[in-house]
């Protein structure tokens, strides 16, 4: 057989695993360039995370998991204004997680033959590199795991992936804050490697392979291009584009929610002026249409309180109208007009003048989701409402019929449906 392959060079990369790794995009520009979106932009999705886990109240022990040990994070009150605040963070939270995902995707690949590096570590600081590197790598995978799953089958599987998902962005963050010291002067030196324009000008049939270098990213025998660096990036952000649309209709609304195949809940909707996302419906949560019909009362707890009123009652109070949205922490997020009691007047109605925080109880038994403690600022706010209406009509029983909170900046969670109940000496620790 006649062959003039060059044996002895397919050896050597070989013995370091680099046989299977040949493109020759692959090298420090391209690594870098993914590098820096990720450096810019996953910064956004941990802080707005971090906010999200402050916004659910965990100094009323209602965040999950509520007991974090070392790893608490200084609490403040959540604000009500803007009251787009928390639709803000958790639309950014939400969506710039799962938009990043090829981004995140593309990266490893371009990394790949570092996890396949025999030895695995030479020195103690290169071990310490390795280690790193899997918490970053192993941390954010998970993350988008968890995420996703916490999006797509929370309620299938009956259990919360909130306390993974908080665990493992510790994780992340440790693994990303070293992984950053380390190579921040190489993403600069690849960023600067090659020029943007240049790269964006050259097709296929012109794409150079990288220069090989001992123990760098670029292979020793690359194989001809099968894609310019340009596609490679297009390729890339397509997805990310193509993401964007998939999930940006649960914000947007309207027919654009058709589009947000994402997002399994924010689909279900209602009639007329109540129709839009559902979390959980009246028969999931076992509300009856007798217990929210004549028979039901709202109790005033704490200051002179008990007091009952029925909704003729509470219809009878002065009403106070206001446009909210409902955001959830899954990032779906809908702004509706809702009317109602204002909550501090409810509180005054009990002599409570300076509110404190206040304990919201539904009458449903036994959700995850029936009760839910407001900060004192959120009582106060004059948009805070006992909601009787929405959009003009009275709430369906999806939507919390005969009352519901709804709050300014609230984690949708919070905006408790079919309220029995509440306190507002809950927080004065009687
Ligand atoms: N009683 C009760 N209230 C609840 C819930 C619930 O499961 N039970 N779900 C909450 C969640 S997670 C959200 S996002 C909002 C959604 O309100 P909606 O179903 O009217 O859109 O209701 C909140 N109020
Ligand atoms: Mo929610």
């Amino acid at each position: 057989m006649i062959d003039d392959e060059p044996v002895s060079t397919q050896q050597e990369p070989a013995a370091r695993g680099g046989l299977r790794w040949r493109s020759p995009l692959r090298g420090l520009w391209l690594t870098s360039v993914f590098g820096a979106v990720l450096l810019v932009t996953l910064p956004i999705v941990t802080v707005t995370g971090l906010l999200s886990y402050i916004a659910y109240g965990p100094q009323f022990g209602q965040a999950i998991p509520s007991d974090v040990g070392i790893l608490k994070l200084p609490t403040f009150e959540w604000p009500t204004d803007p009251s787009w605040l928390y639709r803000l963070n958790q639309g950014l939270h939400v969506g710039l997680g799962l938009v990043l995902i090829p981004v995140v995707l593309a990266k490893l690949w371009s990394v790949i033959p570092r996890f396949f590096t025999w030895p695995p570590a030479r020195s103690i600081a290169q071990l310490l590199e390795r280690v790193s590197l899997i918490m970053l790598v192993g941390g954010l995978l998970f993350e988008i795991v968890t995420g996703v799953l916490n999006i797509q089958y929370d309620y299938i599987f009956g259990f919360s992936f909130y306390t993974a998902h908080y665990y493992g962005a510790w994780v992340f963050i440790a693994g990303f804050v070293v992984h950053i010291a380390i190579k921040i002067p190489k993403m600069w030196a690849g960023l600067r490697s090659r020029s943007m324009r240049e790269v964006l000008r050259t097709g296929r049939a012109d794409t150079e392979p990288e220069p090989y270098e001992p123990d760098g990213l670029a292979p020793a025998d690359p194989v001809e291009p099968t894609i310019s660096r340009r596609g490679a990036l297009a390729l890339v952000g397509g997805g990310a584009v193509f993401i964007a649309v998939l999930t940006a209709g649960q914000t947007v609304g309207g027919w654009t929610r058709h589009a947000a195949l994402l997002l399994p809940r924010g689909r279900d909707s209602g009639d007329g002026p109540n129709d839009f996302p559902i979390n959980r419906t009246a028969r999931a949560a076992g509300i009856t249409d007798d217990a929210a019909g004549d028979s039901w009362r709202l109790t005033l707890l704490g200051g002179d309180g008990p007091m009952d009123l029925n909704r003729v009652e509470l219809s009878a109070l002065p009403q106070h109208t206001a446009v909210l949205p409902i955001a959830c922490v899954e990032g779906w997020s809908t702004v509706q007009t809702w009317t109602g009691v204002r909550l501090r007047d409810l509180a005054a109605l009990v002599g409570v003048i300076d509110p404190s925080p206040a304990l919201v109880s539904s009458i449903e038994r036994f959700g995850a989701f029936n009760r839910a403690m407001l900060q004192a600022n959120q009582v106060a706010h004059p948009d805070s409402l006992l909601a009787l209406k929405v959009n003009g009509v009275d709430l369906s029983l999806d939507h919390g019929f005969p009352a519901r909170i709804i709050v300014p900046a609230l984690p949708g969670v919070h905006n408790t449906k079919w309220v029995g109940s509440i306190d507002f000496a809950a927080g004065r620790g009687r």
